[in-house]
């Protein structure tokens, strides 16, 4: 078992710094959480925090904001005013004997505060059953900010679908690791996942099947509330992606109008690419577009629509480019922020564009128009990757992605001429062309996803891959207690 002084040592993003103190805060039946009064942000997060905790300890942990106890073994969340130092994410535990104090400038900052807290208690405080103590936190004091601010994961829904219940595991198991963006892949030629109102037969029809003729579904758009609003909670913004020109066989074959000859092609369900095109010169194509655009836009209190344009071989390169304008302009009428997979480079890009490598170096030619990048370089952060030549799921175009690969390579260093500043940050796409159940999800996202993590989070100084496989390793205990279906290293 790992002494609390232990798990200070293990903690997975590594703190911008963490100083060891003396003695140890013992979480007890008595312990109150404290809020400030009249901040409904700060109390959710408290609220998080106690719900957490409960079902192992068995302790009520009430959330008061009425801090004018002079009892000890309590829990505080300040907002402090205006720590520029902390930024929008950061925060400040200082952990001792009597009291544990979490500070942030933001409901966020606490947040993460929090996931920082859980890891350093033992691993049983994740067990759904109550479980023996004592829940002990070694004494220190920890200030931590993130690197980046895009710290994504993304999850292909389309060429296998995943309800409700797993989206809402997937981002429980993302926020314990301070990832803040989760990117669905809603569309592609093997599915429509979400109901458009105005365009009813997408869901309906395009969504009725998946990869070697698996079961479909679809979101309803109650659902994808459902889901928008549990991520809001945890400080995850959900990025909807709906792949154009290519990637739509589903639409195609939904609509007939959408087709250049007015012919829908069959539902597919293998698992090639670059076959299908929106029909770039016709104007239901941008009708369509703008709809489907709009009902997104209407479900999306994230400032961000992903376009994808990814590996549109079978659109003619001129067509692309008008194609990729067109959409940039309706998308940004509706008011948000566009990213595209790293193709888009080739258009003429707005200034807020954000732009996604995943191959090759295109994204140059974004940064050198003002876009910012997110990396997700396929031999590094690509989860579908087999770890080895045994790995049952997964593909290999981009080579073995072990899980010392996944975490050993870092952003800036990627391509000569795009720095820090040119980069949001980090996002690990999980396709699932060959991952037919979550438990398979699970197996390529965990423990590759913890190293994405921590690229995205820590200071580029402080990771090291010695250090951080000891580290991980003292995460397989929580990730065995909440029952993940993780990858072993043999
Ligand atoms: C390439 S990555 C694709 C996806 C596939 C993936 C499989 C990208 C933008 N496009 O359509 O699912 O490879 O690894």
């Amino acid at each position: 078992m790992p002494t609390p002084r232990d798990l200070l040592n293990a903690l997975i993003p590594v703190p911008l710094s963490v100083t060891p103190g003396t003695g140890s805060f013992n979480l007890s039946a008595d312990t109150t959480l404290f809020v400030p009064s009249g901040d409904p942000a700060v109390a959710s997060v408290a609220q998080l925090l106690a719900d957490s905790l409960r079902p192992a300890t068995g302790y009520a942990l009430p959330v008061s904001d009425h801090d004018a106890t002079a009892q000890q073994s309590n829990i505080h969340l300040h907002l402090t005013a205006n720590d520029s130092t902390l930024g929008t994410e950061g925060y400040t535990l200082t952990i001792a004997a009597d009291d544990v104090t979490l500070s942030a400038d933001t409901a966020a900052g606490l947040f993460y505060g929090v996931q920082t807290l859980r890891q350093l208690l033992p691993a049983a405080i994740d067990s759904s059953s109550r479980q023996d103590g004592p829940w002990q936190i070694a004494a220190a004091t920890i200030r931590d900010v993130p690197r980046f601010g895009w710290r994504g994961a993304m999850l292909d829904v389309a060429r296998h679908f995943f309800g409700v219940a797993d989206i809402k595991r997937y981002i429980d198991l993302m926020v314990r690791y301070k990832l803040n963006r989760l990117h669905l892949h809603l569309s592609d030629d093997q599915g429509w996942r979400i109901a458009i109102d105005a365009w009813p037969k997408l869901a309906t029809y395009g969504g009725s099947t998946a990869v070697n003729g698996d079961p479909g579904g679809y979101y309803t758009q109650a659902d994808y509330r459902d889901i928008v609003a549990y991520a809001q909670q945890r400080f995850v913004t959900i990025v909807p992606e709906i792949d154009m020109p290519g990637h739509t066989n589903a639409a195609l074959a939904s609509y007939p109008e959408l087709n250049c000859n007015d012919t829908a092609p069959d539902l597919y369900t293998g698992i090639k690419v670059g076959f299908s095109t929106l029909c770039v010169g016709k104007d239901i194509t941008y009708q369509f577009i703008d709809t489907v655009v709009a009902e997104i836009v209407a479900l999306t209190p994230g400032p961000y629509f992903h376009i994808g344009g990814d590996e549109s071989a079978a659109t003619a390169p001129a067509d692309y480019i008008t194609f990729v304008e067109r959409v940039q302009a309706i998308v940004q009428a509706h008011g948000k922020q566009i990213v595209g997979w790293e193709e888009v480079s080739q258009a003429r890009l707005l200034p807020t564009t954000l732009v996604q490598q995943w191959a090759n170096d295109m994204v140059i030619k974004a940064v050198q128009q003002g876009a910012k990048a997110i990396m997700s370089p396929a031999k590094h952060a690509y989860l579908d990757m087999k770890y080895d030549a045994e790995t049952p799921l997964g593909l290999n175009w981009a080579g073995y992605v072990s899980v010392q690969q996944a975490y050993d390579w870092d952003p800036v260093e990627l391509f000569a001429g795009i720095n820090e500043s040119d980069i949001a940050g980090v996002e690990a796409p999980l396709w699932s062309e060959t991952l037919r159940t979550f438990a398979d999800v699970e197996q390529m996202a965990f423990p590759r996803l913890i190293g994405i993590a921590e690229v995205g989070w820590s200071a580029a100084a402080a990771r090291q891959w010695n250090t951080y496989h000891v580290r991980l390793a003292a995460q397989y205990p929580r990730l065995d207690v909440l029952g993940v279906n993780y990858y072993r290293t043999p």
